[in-house]
């Protein structure tokens, strides 16, 4: 029996059973089973390698933005009009085979934008290129999730599940919870809240399925079975998502105006070049980037070139950007901006800097 059918048959069998007390182990142990059997097929084949052509593109500039859709919703037509790069369009459906990248320059930043090829349901399953272009979205920063306004919600369900069977999960934090395999000592089971979806008996059944006897495992969060077998499966990414309504001239505005409320949602038309500025600071304030303005001793701060970091950047990632000495040389940074409590401050090393900040570096 091949994996995929394994695969269907605990799946079948999932949708089969009845959720309840009883039954609830019996589950967990399915669920990891699932788990299993889908990252082995996450693990890229053996057999004839010409299948991933022209998918692994350079990671260039500060970021990477990854279009994922159906085919036809407009992913090709959206990367023509923000970037500079032509990627076919074409009104029949798989215009676009590889993955074609674009960037766009935005508040002194280079996101790349990259066009994919479009997927269908199975994708995760090795339909089409599914795989190859899922792959290529674990590697980004940021997923935008393009739909077709007329077509209804039932895209973004579709591929949401995809997604998630290739351990992607979209706009969640990684569970709270400590895992740490061990030589020997069987498993410590602790938890620094009541738990009301999981219990020691269950954290071993599903370790047992996983042939783990030995391990710490603190939950410091109220998880489910699912988040567990994430922690330990060890291989899922966390990204953003946005979800990006497009062709909305096709629909009424009524329709519009209630997609435009669900979460995370955008509505544009690349066609009429609706609400595209709207998307390009969403795509900014979804990636969270930082820019750091530098300084020297004496003079204004140059506000002509910033330093663009992640989310969370320290003083110390900037030095290492400036020059790869200058954590040796360090003394002390002075800080404008609103990481800070006043203006200038006197920071250290392991300060954790905003967007727009300005930094002066003191050597020793
Ligand atoms: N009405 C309308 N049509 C659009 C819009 N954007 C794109 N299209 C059309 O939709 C069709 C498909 O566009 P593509 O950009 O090739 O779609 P794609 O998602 O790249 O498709 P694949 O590469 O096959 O996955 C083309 O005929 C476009 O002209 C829009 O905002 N409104
Ligand atoms: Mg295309």
């Amino acid at each position: 029996m091949g994996i995929l059918e394994k695969i269907a048959e605990i799946e079948r069998e999932i949708s089969r059973t009845q959720k309840n007390k009883a039954t609830e182990y019996h589950l967990g142990l399915l669920k990891a089973k699932l788990a299993k059997y889908r990252s082995e097929l996450l693990e890229p084949s053996k057999s004839s390698g010409a299948k991933g052509e022209g998918f692994d593109v350079m990671k260039s500039g500060d970021a990477r933005v990854a279009l994922i859709g159906f085919p036809s919703v407009g992913k090709s037509t959206l990367l023509n009009t923000m970037t500079d790069t032509k990627s076919e369009a074409g009104a029949y459906e798989f215009t676009t085979l590889t993955c074609i990248p674009g960037v766009i320059p935005y508040n002194g930043a280079n996101i790349q934008l990259l066009d994919l090829p479009g997927i269908i349901e199975g994708a995760s399953g090795g339909k089409g290129r599914g795989r190859q272009v899922i792959a290529v979205a674990r590697t980004a920063d940021l997923v935008i999730m393009m739909l077709d306004a007329a077509k209804g919600e039932i895209q973004k369900t579709l591929l949401e599940r995809e997604l998630e069977t290739c351990g992607i999960r979209l706009n969640c934090r990684k569970p709270n919870i400590y895992f740490k395999l061990k030589k020997g000592g069987g498993v410590a089971f602790n938890s620094t809240l009541t738990l009301t979806k999981m219990n020691e008996k269950m954290v071993q059944l599903i370790l047992h399925e996983y042939k783990i006897f030995n391990a710490e495992v603190l939950f410091r969060e109220d998880c489910t079975a699912d988040q567990f077998i994430d922690v330990i499966q060890a291989n899922r990414v966390y990204l953003p998502c946005l979800y990006v309504y497009n062709k909305i001239d096709c629909i009424s505005l009524e329709e519009v105006d209630r997609l435009a409320r669900s979460d995370d949602t955008i509505v544009i038309s690349c066609q009429d070049r609706l609400n595209l500025d709207f998307l390009l600071e969403m795509i900014w304030e979804y990636l969270a980037l930082r820019r750091i303005y530098t300084k020297k001793r004496g003079e204004p701060p140059d506000f002509t070139e910033a330093i663009i970091m992640r989310k969370g950047a320290s003083v110390e990632h900037v030095c290492h950007r400036v020059h790869r000495t200058l954590v040796e040389q360090f003394k002390y940074a002075l800080v404008w901006g609103t990481s800070t409590k006043y203006s200038p401050q006197r920071v250290g090393i392991s300060h954790v800097l905003d967007d727009e900040d300005v930094i002066q570096i003191m050597k020793k």
